[in-house]
């Protein structure tokens, strides 16, 4: 039984998937001792602070699951895990699958705003967090939503309700998950409003992160570097973190992801993979003549649009093989492949992974278009959900009637099959693989006693692909951007999402119908 709240995949496609063999038997809990039985006897994962092997992961695990149980954790509970990078993130989540717990992944810079939210959809029994992460003191967060949200907290250190992450030992649970049931919650990046919960169950996405492994060719050889945030499913899951050690290699996990601390753990550990987003491939193609790269085989280059220009620049300043990765928290994937000729990979975001994809490109009316327009892009197949959780007069819209998730991206299908992206339907922002819902913003806006009106779009801008811009109606002259930022810092909003520069105006320009012409206002912010 899927847990309730989700929406399983129609009987026929189940049977579909299972024939076809892209879903299996298995669950990720049980991985690491799958993992540990192959007898590697290169490190699994390594950080700062520890080295991994494949028999210490599978053993602690297990007792991570086991403390986890003793303290109160039960199967189908939410978790929600807000972490920095970290051996033991990886361990946690594997060890809340061990259990049947759900890891819900909230990302490191989520703040108060976010994390209320995430909280309250899952009715979540538990929220593990780090103690100070680059200044912030995330104890004070944890006791703030202690307070609105009266859920147990846990710390990363033992000044909280439960011991340090790494203290965590009872014995050894059975693995109880069924493999149809969800294994863990992602958060969206490309909806409106406030993140929906995405249930990947075990099957689909153990299908997810080995389809994105073998089209990477990785193996036991691979070191894969964990430059972005483990708690999005790039990192995670296309290939990722997972990929890696399913395949049987080393996963590394850099201090920070600056040229200067990916290179050293890159020359280090001799890495041959990462996965980047395009701003900070960018970052390391300008230094990379101060490091030592030559162990790189393919860097993957996704979460937001990269350029052909970019790629070129990239690839030759990196000496490797790039792969372009358009994914989704929902599913789909589309990465280039080892086929793919020099052109495609400069121009296009790849293939869908899985021949279960069903791709549609779509006009306004949902009718298909020829390859080479532009039309908005559906999809259906074995790792994309048909639902989001515990939404469901969202999913009537934002699903066909016959499945498809409507992913709000802009694309060109080629006659090769390769989709090239061209942007977004909505008004999502994309901040260099970031993603901000202008409407979540505006509503914190609004709350401002400055604000009588507000509305938020992109603007272009040449490191980040995008940044974000207020457009405000005030009530009074001499309104600040930096008040404005503090204001909603002070709400809690995460640090990524605020605005970057303010356009006080006396009046939205508006269409022929009367309502605001966001369009309108999108194309100023870059004049
Ligand atoms: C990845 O996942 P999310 O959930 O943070 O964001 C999904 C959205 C897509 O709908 C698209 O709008 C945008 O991010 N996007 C890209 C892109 N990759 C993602 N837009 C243009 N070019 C690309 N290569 O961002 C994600 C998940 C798994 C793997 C890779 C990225």
């Amino acid at each position: 039984m899927m847990l309730a709240g989700c929406t399983p995949w129609p009987v026929e496609f189940e049977k579909r998937y299972i024939d076809a063999g892209y879903w299996g038997t298995e669950t990720l809990g049980s991985l690491p001792e799958r993992w540990a039985a192959a007898g590697h006897a290169h490190p699994a994962i390594v950080d700062s602070d520890q080295r991994i092997g494949y028999p210490e992961l599978a053993e602690r695990v297990g007792r991570m699951a086991g403390g986890l149980r003793e303290f109160g954790v039960r199967a189908e509970d939410r978790v929600v895990v807000h972490l920095p990078n970290s051996a033991d993130l990886i361990l946690l989540i594997l060890a809340l699958c061990r259990l049947g717990a759900h890891p819900v992944l909230a990302l490191p810079p989520h703040r108060k705003a976010d994390l209320e939210h995430v909280i309250a959809v899952s009715e979540a029994r538990a929220y593990i967090t780090a103690g100070e992460v680059a200044g912030f003191d995330h104890r004070t967060l944890a006791r703030e939503l202690l307070g609105t949200v009266g859920l147990v907290a846990i710390a990363a250190d033992d000044s909280m309700e439960l011991p340090r992450l790494a203290d965590l030992d009872g014995p050894r649970p059975q693995d109880a998950a069924d493999p149809a049931d969800v294994a863990l919650f992602l958060l969206s990046g490309g909806t409106t409003g406030r993140p929906k919960l995405i249930a990947r169950t075990h099957r689909d996405y153990i299908y997810n992160l080995r389809s994105s492994a073998a089209n990477a060719e990785l193996g036991p050889a691979d070191v894969y570097l964990a430059a972005l945030p483990i708690a999005h499913n790039y990192a995670l899951a296309c290939p990722g973190v997972l990929g890696t050690l399913d395949a049987g290699g080393t996963v590394v996990i850099p201090p920070t992801p600056s040229p200067e601390d990916a290179f050293e753990s890159i020359a280090r550990e001799r890495v041959t993979v990462t996965g980047l987003v395009p701003p900070l491939a960018m970052v390391w193609a300008q230094a990379a003549a101060t490091g030592e790269l030559d162990s790189l085989r393919l860097v993957q280059v996704g979460g937001a649009k990269m350029t052909a220009e970019a790629a070129k620049i990239i690839g030759s300043a990196l000496g490797c093989r790039l792969q372009q990765s358009f994914g989704m928290a929902e599913g789909l994937l589309s990465q280039s492949g080892p086929g793919d000729t020099a052109e495609q990979l400069l121009i296009a975001q790849g293939r869908p992974i899985s021949p279960g994809d069903e791709v549609r490109v779509v006009d306004d009316a949902d009718r298909d278009v020829p390859d080479g327009e532009i039309g908005r892009l559906l999809v259906r197949g074995p790792y994309t959900i048909r639902g989001y959780y515990r939404a469901d007069a969202y999913n009537v819209t934002a699903f066909t009637a016959d499945g498809y998730l409507r992913t709000g991206d802009l694309v060109r299908r080629l006659p090769s099959g390769h989709l090239v992206i061209t942007g977004r339907a909505d008004d999502v922002i994309n901040r260099g693989g970031d993603k901000i819902a202008p409407d979540e913003l505006e509503e914190q806006l609004l709350a401002h006693p400055g604000v009588l009106d507000a509305i938020v779009t992109g603007m272009t801008d040449a490191s980040l692909g995008e940044r974000v811009c207020a457009w405000v109606v005030a009530r009074e002259p001499g309104l600040e951007l930096r008040e404005l930022t503090g204001f909603l810092v002070s709400r809690g909003v995460a640090g990524y999402k605020l605005p970057e520069r303010l356009e006080l105006l006396h009046a939205f320009p508006r269409t022929s119908v009367g309502k605001v012409d966001r369009h309108r206002l999108r194309k100023l912010a870059d004049r």
